[in-house]
């Protein structure tokens, strides 16, 4: 049998999908990490007519209109679902709240107790709103763009519920590294939970998903390939059960020279590298394996100027455009200039065609 995504394989003229593919692509591909966000004024317009940022994730009208901004200013391939990593701990049953300048805080979960407590039950439905953003941005977007959808992975995702906030990893490295049987539990929960997630956000109409791994980078190598790798690998091996030929590009952040054994192993079709990463470092351990995603320093971004051309035209001419999906080596900085994010689009599209 052909799956589904067959016939657009061999013919898709979006760019961004065309390298998930493994083909050349029409032109390169460009989005950013959090483009929808507090650099525009827009964003930051509608947010405080949402009064909160829950309120915004939840609101299937705002986030739609949201998610659409970037795309109605600048130049993209794609558009990613406006929500957050945290609200699969609160569809689990934890609580959640964003204080003001603060960042998240949620509930703690550090025993055996606090995970039997969690409720894969209906977590699915729980956010359903997310799935209606998903089908009004999939109705609404320019043809040209490829619609992301996303969820956390289970380690990132688990080191904010066991700590409670964003601010440090100390305990959940800790349950980790000593193995901790409650830890290991959670980490199923939420590959569970993640792939049921993932699998109605591409069934609302996402044509592929992120499984972003922020924290990757904190643990140490044969950790890494237990708690970031394998559960990703699970996560993408559930997805493709059910969606064959489901297109996933997996983040493990700062993951260094681990990033190799998770371009190979895991399954994704392109990786997401971080700023640290050279183009010689990235040719050898992701493009052998899959697409790679990257990786200019936000801060460069930020930064702009001529220096930001010359980082560009060393991104995009070290990599091959059918394998390269050019983007952020993190999410773009709140402080970020508009007309460097125009000079940086444009200096990509200068590349096309040459
Ligand atoms: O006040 C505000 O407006 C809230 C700021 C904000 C925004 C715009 C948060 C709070 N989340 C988001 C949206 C968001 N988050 C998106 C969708 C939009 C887009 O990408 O354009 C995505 C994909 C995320 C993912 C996310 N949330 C991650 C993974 C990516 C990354 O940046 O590492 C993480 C770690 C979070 C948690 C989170 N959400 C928000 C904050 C302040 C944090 C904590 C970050 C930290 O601990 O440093």
């Amino acid at each position: 049998m052909t799956h589904p995504h067959a016939a657009e394989r061999a013919t898709t003229s979006k760019a961004l999908l065309a390298v998930l593919d493994g083909h050349r692509p029409s032109r390169r591909p460009i989005w950013m990490m959090r483009q929808a966000g507090r650099y525009l004024p827009e964003y930051r317009e509608l947010r405080a007519q949402a009064g909160s940022f829950l309120n915004l994730c939840y609101n299937p009208e705002l986030a739609t209109e949201v998610t659409l901004q970037p795309l109605k200013r600048f130049d993209l391939d794609a558009a990613i679902l406006f929500a957050d990593i945290l609200l699969v701990p609160q569809a689990l049953g934890a609580s959640l709240t964003f204080a003001e300048g603060e960042g998240p805080v949620l509930s703690t979960v550090t025993s055996d107790r606090d995970v039997a407590a969690l409720s894969l039950d209906g977590v699915v439905e729980r956010l359903s709103p997310i799935y209606e953003t998903v089908r009004r941005v999939a109705a609404a977007k320019p043809s040209h763009a490829t619609l992301i959808g996303f969820c956390g992975a289970p380690w990132t995702v688990a080191s904010y519920m066991i700590e409670g906030r964003g601010s440090s990893r100390q305990n959940a490295r800790l349950a980790a590294i000593a193995g901790e049987p409650w830890f290991a539990r959670l980490i199923d929960i939420l590959v569970e939970a993640s792939v049921g997630y993932l699998v109605a956000q591409l069934k609302a109409g996402a044509e592929a998903v992120q499984i972003f791994d922020s924290w990757a980078g904190d643990l140490p190598a044969h950790e890494f390939r237990r708690w970031s790798l394998e559960p990703i690998r699970k996560i993408i091996e559930g997805i493709r059960a059910e969606i064959p030929g489901a297109r996933v590009i997996g983040f493990p952040r700062a993951a260094g020279t681990n990033v190799a054994d998770f371009a190979a192993s895991a399954g994704a079709n392109a990786v997401g590298v971080d700023s640290s990463m050279s183009v010689e470092a990235i040719r050898r351990d992701v493009i052998p394996y899959c697409a790679v995603q990257g990786n200019l320093d936000p801060l460069q971004l930020l930064a702009g100027g001529e220096r930001l051309d010359r980082a560009v035209d060393e991104l995009v001419t070290g990599l091959n455009p059918a394998r390269h999906i050019v983007n952020l080596g993190h999410g773009i900085l709140p402080q970020t200039p508009i007309d460097n994010v125009i000079r940086f689009i444009e200096r990509v599209r200068q590349h096309d065609g040459a």
